[in-house]
């Protein structure tokens, strides 16, 4: 596996709702308190995961670019891993049939929102696993 690739599974695993196993790649936790500010999640999402899908450099991720995370999904989660990634692919939300940068912010803040579940702006542990669990 190259080292690109074992960077990129941290994030992979942060965006399917997993918590990143510790000493693998790039920790999404930059400040590794054990939490996850709004700025490291949208950090990892946007910034480090958007990136790494959009191998042609247009600015959104298209379908095509998208399988990559769903076969990665698929090979450490299993079924999980698949539905995690159909979740993230909701991200279209003008359904053109790619991600832009937008679209992928957004989708990061309403995840955000919604995993942060006793509302004090960061996500612990508990929460993120609370989220891989329900994915
Ligand atoms: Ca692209
Ligand atoms: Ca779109
Ligand atoms: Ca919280």
């Amino acid at each position: 596996m190259t080292l690109a690739r074992t960077c990129c599974l941290a994030l992979a695993a942060l965006a399917l709702g997993a918590t990143p196993a510790a000493g693998q790649g790039r920790n999404p936790d930059a400040d590794r308190d054990g939490k996850l500010t709004p700025m490291e999640y949208r950090n990892a999402y946007v910034g480090g995961m958007f990136g790494w899908l959009d191998k042609d450099k247009d600015g959104a991720i298209a379908r095509a670019e998208f399988a990559t995370l769903e076969k990665l999904a698929k090979r450490f989660r299993g079924e999980k891993g698949v539905r995690g990634a159909a979740k993230m692919w909701q991200a279209d939300a003008d359904a053109d049939g790619a991600i832009s940068r937008r679209e992928m912010e957004s989708h990061a803040t309403r995840a955000f929102k919604s995993t942060d579940s006793n509302q004090d702006g960061v996500l612990d542990k508990a929460e993120l696993k609370a989220a891989q669990n329900a994915s």
